[in-house]
């Protein structure tokens, strides 16, 4: 009779789990049987993804049992094409998503961010921009560039992994919390999180995810525990959230600085395309930016296409 460990999920597909275990060691585990026929409709709790807690224990000859899946403080998630029980779990247990862009090279695209900040927001999981390569533009350039994302709330973090500029505010805000990192290939991430964690010795200047991609099942991510508490999740799955079964009322709230005029539009089905009285619309070239507004109308116009398929 082997005694039960807590461990924390860092990495797993295909039925086989890392998990770190309480002495720092990660032992391969594959979920008890019992657990795996759990419902779609139960919580969802029986799919385990990184970031899960977990109790496990030896089941001899060096294999190991995961018994129990702990109850998640947060999940990002994204829904399934066309199911309505369906959402996969890209992470479990995620304090935030630090969404990183190069200033230039590669040049930034704010409609890829908005997506992600979207998928954050539909998650109920705060989400921070940290812009790397600063010193290819400079400082006040990208500032003036962002300052739409610090208006609508988001934390901005400037930084260069060449010059050593701004990484203490990056590593503050990822002390003691698990963060999501995402953004697009070759701005730097792995760069970044080496520059603050020396031990973690990820690789750079390769296309790290490439083994993932068109694998659309595959939205393992791994999980990099940090020295100094609090882990980061370096998961390919959200740079392909979809943003399925998404309504258009709901993502209007995705939208922070649209929100103190949801509601108060002329027509309370609204669409915000030109109707009299639109109250968002009035908020254009004001506190919501254009590009903002383009970003949303795009976002909309996918998630109104994806509601009518269903
Ligand atoms: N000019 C400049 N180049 C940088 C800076 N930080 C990283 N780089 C370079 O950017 C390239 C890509 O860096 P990576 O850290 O591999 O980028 P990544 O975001 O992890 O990319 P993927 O793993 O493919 O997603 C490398 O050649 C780095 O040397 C910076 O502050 N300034
Ligand atoms: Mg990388
Ligand atoms: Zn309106």
């Amino acid at each position: 009779m082997s005694a039960s460990l807590e461990g924390l999920v860092t990495e797993g597909t295909g039925g086989q789990w890392r998990v770190l275990g309480p002495d720092g060691s990660t032992v391969v585990a594959s979920m008890r049987g019992r657990l795996k026929q759990g419902r779609e409709d139960d919580g969802g709790i029986h799919k385990l993804a990184v970031g899960d807690r977990v109790t496990f224990e030896d089941a001899g000859a060096g294999a190991w049992t995961i018994t129990a899946i702990h109850p998640r403080r947060s999940r990002l998630a994204r829904r399934e094409p066309g199911g309505r029980h369906g959402e996969r779990v890209i992470a479990a247990n995620v304090d935030q998503v630090v969404a990183v862009f190069a200033a230039a090279n590669p040049e930034p695209h704010e409609r890829m961010l908005d997506r992600f900040l979207v998928s954050a927001e539909a998650n109920d999981i705060t989400a921070r921009v940290v812009v790397n390569k600063a010193e290819l533009v400079g400082e006040a350039a990208v500032r003036a560039r962002f300052a739409p994302y610090v208006n609508a709330g988001y934390a901005l973090d400037v930084v260069s992994v060449k010059e050593r500029m701004g990484l203490e505010a990056v590593h503050d805000a990822l002390m003691g919390r698990v963060s999501v990192v995402t953004g697009p290939s070759g701005v730097g991430k792995s760069s970044l999180l080496n520059a603050m964690y020396p031990g973690l010795q990820l690789r750079v200047g390769e296309v790290s995810e490439s083994v993932n991609k068109g694998r659309h099942t595959t939205v393992g991510g791994f999980l990099h525990p940090l020295p100094d508490g609090g882990a980061i999740i370096d998961t390919p799955g959200l740079r392909e959230v979809g943003l399925w079964g998404m309504e258009p009322r709901e993502l209007e709230h995705c939208f922070p600085e649209f929100r103190s005029v949801l509601g108060t539009c002329k027509f309370a089905d609204c669409a915000h395309q030109g109707e009299p009285g639109c109250a968002l619309m009035a908020l254009v070239g004001h506190t919501v930016t254009a590009a903002r507004f383009d970003s949303f109308q795009h976002l909309r116009a996918e998630v109104a296409a994806a509601t009518g398929r269903r």
